[in-house]
């Protein structure tokens, strides 16, 4: 294991951007500010669906804390800070009226970020939808997609003339199957038509609301969507099928309908008998023009057949070493999907919008293992620019150790250590080995 990161800016075309990425419910301390409750809210006080049935009540106390936060990010020489406004801090109602400590707040932030010199690169929706939204039916009910709109404008309107680019939804997979399919999200669905309505729906609000912001005269707007690599786990005929289909669920519906106005037909197969009717004449909208794409890779998958009704598909480990998270470390998965957006996004920018890992590091312990990660990760980038990809920036997951969903606080993420007692942050050896890599000579 190593201390240092085996790059420096200088390695990078000028203008290559470096950033760190956080989410609101994750750090920011819901409970404070007026914030109205969110469907995760729910879920975690549902008895087994969050280790502890921990919450985002108190977090990382991001809501208090930003410019001590703001600091560290400027101080190790980001330029960008991608982080995402919560819908219900906005809206507590999800729509009508609007919490007006909470455009202060998002305000005083991104001014904050300007004020350091750091690029405001916002994300409207990361997970943490209004409850009462939720009790209408959220991402299965159509009318999100105004619903969305509305929240997109009011926000917008407000910050929307400071902010250097913004993405709709993070990770749209994960808002549609892992929360409605495979039911390890709120809103814990396992229900194969709320499935297919949600992630058309996602799709649908995307679209809005980059309609919303073009009409704000926005611009830098893209999509952020997270990919698996998807490996056959034997060379049986039928593990391939079935790695090609979790790859077409995983990583090509999204890409597809957004870039291509077209969901992949071997998805249609199986997800087309419980689309929402009518789901062909809102493809033109989900296909707005975009500006860049952001690919979220963490790891890959060894896929094999299973038998039982569609997708047929089971996720197996292979041998590579893991993360805290038990996920392989494999940064070939990274170099494919820099190809794969590459031949989605026509031409236009590619970030990496995250990519790290979570490591169960104590204080004062140096996290070598997460630097080795990201050496092996931004080498692979590197391999695919000089390839010819057409990367601007690499992003990474996270600043702070968080609230990592229904795992809760253990898994940690940060180049940043939180003591989640004392809530004191302490910058962990990553963070300090991205420091000297970033500086400018
Ligand atoms: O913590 C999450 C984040 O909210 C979305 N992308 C993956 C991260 C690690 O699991």
């Amino acid at each position: 294991m190593t201390d240092k990161m085996n790059f420096t800016r200088a390695d990078f075309p000028p203008g290559f951007a470096f950033g760190v990425a956080t989410s609101a419910y994750q750090i920011e301390g819901h409970a404070q500010g007026g914030a109205g409750r969110t469907h995760w809210d729910d879920f975690a006080a549902t008895p087994g669906n969050v280790v502890r049935a921990e919450n985002g009540a108190r977090a990382c106390d991001h809501y208090t804390r930003w410019p001590e936060d703001l600091d560290l990010i400027r101080d190790a020489g980001f330029d960008i800070y991608r982080f995402s406004a919560s819908w219900a801090r906005v809206m507590p109602e999800g729509r009508g009226a609007v919490n007006a400590a909470g455009l202060d707040f998002y305000e005083r932030l991104v001014d904050g970020m300007l004020a350091r010199g750091l690029k405001p690169a916002l994300t409207l929706y990361h997970w943490e939808l209004p409850s009462p939204l939720a009790d209408l039916g959220g991402w299965r009910n159509r009318d999100i997609a105004s619903w969305f709109a509305e929240y997109t404008e009011a926000l917008c309107r407000r910050i929307g003339d400071r902010l250097w680019s913004v993405a709709p939804v993070n990770e749209p997979w994960c808002v549609g199957w892992l929360s409605h399919f495979l039911g390890q999200h709120a809103p814990g669905l396992r229900d194969i038509r709320a499935t297919a309505h949600a992630m058309h729906h996602v799709g649908l609000a995307h679209g809005r609301a980059i309609q919303v912001m073009r009409g704000l005269g926005m611009g830098n707007l893209g999509a952020v969507c997270n990919f698996e690599y998807a490996l056959p786990r034997t060379d049986s005929p039928a593990d391939h099928a079935a790695a090609r289909l979790y790859d077409g669920i995983y990583n090509r519906l999204f890409l597809g309908a957004m870039f291509r106005g077209q969901y992949p037909a071997d998805v249609l197969d199986g997800l087309g008998p419980h689309m929402p009717k009518g789901w062909e004449a809102d493809m033109a909208t989900i296909a707005q023009p975009l500006d860049w794409l952001g690919v979220n890779y963490y790891t890959c998958k060894r896929i094999a057949h299973a038998p039982g009704p569609w997708p047929a598909v089971s996720e197996h480990l292979g041998d590579l070493p893991q993360t805290q998270m038990g996920w392989e470390i494999c940064p070939e998965g990274l170099h494919h999907f820099l190809h794969f957006a590459q031949s989605y996004a026509n031409g236009l920018p590619i970030y990496v919008t995250e990519n790290g890992m979570a490591n169960p590091d104590q204080p004062g312990q140096p996290d070598g293992a997460r630097i080795d990660y990201l050496n092996q990760h931004i080498a692979a980038a590197r391999r695919a620019m000089a390839e010819g990809v057409r990367l601007e920036g690499y992003i990474i997951w996270s600043l702070l150790d968080n609230y990592e969903w229904s795992l809760g606080y253990e898994k940690r993420f940060g180049l940043v250590h939180v003591d989640f007692e004392s809530l004191q942050r302490q910058p962990k050896a990553s963070y300090h080995a991205l420091k000297a890599a970033l500086a400018r000579s």
